[in-house]
């Protein structure tokens, strides 16, 4: 029994558009429920299957929550600044805008081909003016409390691209995009001190409801090291500054080493004998990546700087220097201490260049690796720290350490501060001026936004500056502060800018004066509940957690965190089980899917494709089965019978499959909510028919899953209004148990009959039921019993002789 999937998707759709079916009110008396998704990036290839994994786990949230009385706020946006768009535009000739606005299109008629139940008229576009405004606001601020600054850095630049790079955007050496070399520039960048919020990043992540492996990788990234700087004199009239997380270790430090980076190594250049093998060496350790360079495996390189040496600040020893690429420049001080009998680096660069190893821990073996500690070990070798554990030791030398002024507590973190300028076109303008009286002056609010100036060619100058700086008459302005002529700050803002505080504007996305009325951010904030994909809970959380909290530092947003709970949804593989791409001719469009099977098929299968956070393969065949299951359903108004009751033989699966579906839903269990379902519905056919209480029911534990479908039996089955109207179905738990149970009953252990009993029988009663049933009445007739177990609510055995 085929339904008309074409013609019941559209007519539901164009009605919940026309009647505004899923708006969020602004009745702010009522409990609300803000959702959210990562809005897409509007690419020309359109959406891609794994995009609607998302989208369909949080409307079935929303859907429900709807109809469990939330005012639910589930809407859409584009982040749609960015590199594809304009090198199509470069290559094509057309203005980034055009293309912009022909994706978005795509990608709007396939979402709402989906049925997603989002509200259309809260819809942003980061690419527009009335959007960016904010964006410059926030940064305009951000620069006004020292938080924007910029600096002279050493960044990532891929050379054909022409733009720099963040260092995840650098996979091997070469641009994550274009596969292009990628070489060190040193250039004038707008930095962001995130840095400044790597404290509280972390603490902060304590009161959320985050998966557990976001939680970790945002405090992987930060990377937050306690220890301590201690200071090494040396031959040359300047003191080397090493971090350490192991100051109690400090009487095995036998070397010391500098990253290849480290300025001292070209200062030096007048004492060392080797200077040239030493530059050589730079040149070398410039070609590898920090990844290859940290890599414990990697077998040690390095030379030793001869001409100079250090002094140990405590046994005043002569200890040598060496220079190696294990040690970076960006961490730290770009300098160490080496300890090789504890650190196994050092360890292995020891053993190589034949430097002296001491152990200053007790316990462990040394042969292919350093020691290992073990519990409770105490320092030994090691003068007045002798006999101490580590903790102890710790404590011990940092008092010294510091009454000698030799060195003193610190913490280091691995996160850097975030590079925030591009060198490209289809991007934010950065709303600062540059005086040369007043230096760089922001944009006051009333001159925002400062919006994107036509261009001729939207390519970099032969430099590699933005497309901007060729436009002298929008370059040259007036400062806005003393008036005289001065100049605009060229340079765009990078991709994250506007996905950093998308979801504040979700909540008033036509507010002409703030970003979103206090009122409402009373209201709606946080966000309840995010899911995104697994690759963006490390940057995107960071930095969009990061613009909130300056935001609630300077009282423009209520809470100190934007988003309350955070999930990640699984991959969508081929069907190959290999990530779906172009080149690999494995992608599946929904398109395809929606055209041959139907939206609400294609909502089913993308939620019964497995568990919901882990990545699953596609598979044509679950398509199928999936459509013929809604086709099953299509058919239950044929089975339709009066009645406002469930019937006594499928109430409590009813009662059962209520429960089960709320709570999965909520529990992110798609999955095992379908396959209830599709049990439910077999228990329905099996009996023969449906009643009109029952046939409710059903209709509306599905519609989340199935919107068009079951809006359409709902309206041919006559109940009243629509079924996006009505509220979420409730169960009983007393219900929830099986009345009648089946007991299997054996005689000498093998099964001859089941006995059917009210739950909750007694013993005497069962036993006696079991003896009665005909089978076991004529096997027993004759035998001598001797004996009757009861194992309750499962077996009867009988024991005969
Ligand atoms: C002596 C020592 C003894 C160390 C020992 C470790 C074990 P995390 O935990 O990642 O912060 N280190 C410091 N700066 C470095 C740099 N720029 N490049 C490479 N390695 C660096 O690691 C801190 C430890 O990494 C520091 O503590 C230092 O080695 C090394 F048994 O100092 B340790
Ligand atoms: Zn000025």
């Amino acid at each position: 029994m085929k339904y008309n999937f074409k013609k019941i998707e559209q007519k539901w759709q164009e009605k919940w558009d026309l009647d505004c079916t899923f708006k969020a009110s602004n009745d702010f008396t009522k409990p609300k429920f803000f959702p959210l998704v990562e809005f897409p990036y509007p690419s020309g290839q359109g959406l891609h299957v794994g995009h609607p994994r998302s989208y369909t786990a949080l409307d079935i949230v929303s859907r429900k929550k709807r109809l469990d009385g939330f005012n639910v706020l589930y809407t859409m946006g584009w982040d749609a600044f960015g590199l594809p768009t304009e090198n199509f535009a470069i290559k094509n000739n057309i203005h980034p805008k055009e293309v912009t606005k022909k994706n978005i299109e795509n990608f709007k008629r396939q979402l709402k081909s989906l049925g997603i139940s989002f509200d259309w008229s809260r819809e942003i576009n980061t690419t527009d003016p009335n959007y960016y405004k904010w964006t410059q606001w926030i940064f305009t601020e951000l620069f006004k409390k020292g938080l924007a600054y910029k600096s002279n850095m050493n960044v990532n630049y891929c050379t054909d691209c022409k733009v720099v790079l963040a260092n995840e955007e650098v996979v091997g050496g070469t641009c994550e995009r274009c596969k292009g070399q990628v070489i060190q520039k040193n250039k004038s960048q707008w930095m962001l001190k995130i840095t400044e919020y790597a404290d509280k990043l972390i603490e902060d992540l304590d009161g959320l409801d985050y998966i557990e492996r976001a939680k970790t990788s945002q405090i992987n990234w930060i990377g937050k090291s306690e220890g301590a700087e201690i200071k090494f004199s040396t031959t040359e009239n300047q003191e080397l500054t090493v971090f350490t997380t192991r100051p109690d270790t400090i009487f095995g430090a036998t070397y010391i080493v500098l990253a290849p980076e480290h300025p001292y190594v070209d200062e030096w250049k007048n004492s060392l004998s080797n200077y040239a093998e030493i530059c050589d060496y730079k040149v070398s350790a410039s070609k590898k990546s920090s990844f290859e360079r940290s890599e414990l495996a990697k077998d040690k390189t390095g030379v030793k700087l001869e001409g100079v040496s250090a002094v140990h600040p405590i046994t005043g020893e002569t200890i040598p220097i060496y220079t190696s690429d294990y040690v970076l420049m960006t961490y730290g001080t770009g300098t160490i201490m080496a300890v090789p009998a504890h650190d196994q680096r050092d360890f292995e660069f020891a053993k190589k260049f034949g430097e002296k190893i001491t152990q200053v821990i007790s316990g462990g073996e040394i042969d292919e690796k350093a020691y290992t500690e073990t519990k409770n070990a105490k320092l030994i070798n090691s003068d007045f720290l002798n006999g101490l554990e580590i903790n102890d030791a710790k404590e011990q030398i940092l008092i010294w350490l510091e009454k000698n002024n030799k060195g003193e507590k610190t913490t280091c973190y691995k996160l850097r501060d975030w590079v925030f300028a591009r060198q490209r076109y289809w991007g934010e303008p950065i709303p600062i001026v540059i005086c040369d009286k007043c230096g760089f002056v922001p944009l006051e609010e009333k001159d925002l936004p400062l919006t994107l100036p036509d261009v001729e060619s939207f390519r970099q100058t032969e430099d590699g500056e933005s497309p901007l700086a060729k436009l002298d008459d929008w370059v040259n302005t007036t400062c806005p502060c003393c008036g005289g002529a001065a100049k605009r700050e060229t340079d765009t803002m990078p991709q994250w800018a506007g996905s950093s505080w998308y979801y504040l504007r979700y909540i008033d996305p036509t507010n002409e004066n703030e970003i979103a009325s206090k009122e409402a951010m009373e209201y709606w904030l946080p966000v309840d509940w995010y899911n995104g994909g697994m690759e963006h809970t490390t940057l995107h959380l960071l930095y969009s957690r990061f613009w909130h909290k300056f935001l609630y530092d300077i009282n423009v947003v209520p809470t100190k965190e934007p988003y309350a709970k955070r999930t990640s949804h699984g991959m969508i593989l081929g069907e190959n089980g290999e990530k779906m791409s172009k080149s690999l001719g494995n992608v599946v469009n929904p398109d395809t899917i929606i055209g041959e099977s139907g939206a609400d098929t294609l909502r089913l299968y993308e939620m019964f494709i497995g568990d919901f956070e882990k990545s699953a393969p596609w598979n044509e065949s679950s398509i199928k089965g999936c459509e013929r299951f809604l086709d099953k359903v299509w058919g239950l108004t044929d089975i339709l019978i009066e009645g406002k009751e469930y019937q006594p033989n499928l109430e409590t699966l009813f009662h059962k499959t209520i429960k089960k579906v709320s709570s999965d839903i909520e529990n992110m269990k798609f999955n095992t909510a379908i396959a209830a379902l599709m049990t439910l519905l077999n228990e329905i056919y099996s009996n023969k028919q449906i009643t009109r209480k029952e046939l409710e029911t059903f209709l509306i534990l599905l519609n989340p899953f199935a919107p068009h479908l079951t809006e359409e039996l709902f309206n041919k089955a006559q109940f009243k209004g629509e079924i996006s109207k009505q509220k979420w179905v409730s169960f009983d738990e007393s219900k929830c148990v099986d009345s009648m149970l089946n007991i299997p009953v054996q005689i000498n252990g093998k099964v001859r009959e089941v006995l059917t009993v009210p739950a909750g029988s007694e013993k005497d009663f069962i036993i006696e039921a079991a003896k009665e049933l005909d089978t076991i009445k004529i096997a027993l007739d004759g035998k001598n019993l001797v004996k009757e177990i009861y194992v309750p609510n499962k077996i009867v055995n009988l024991v005969v002789k």
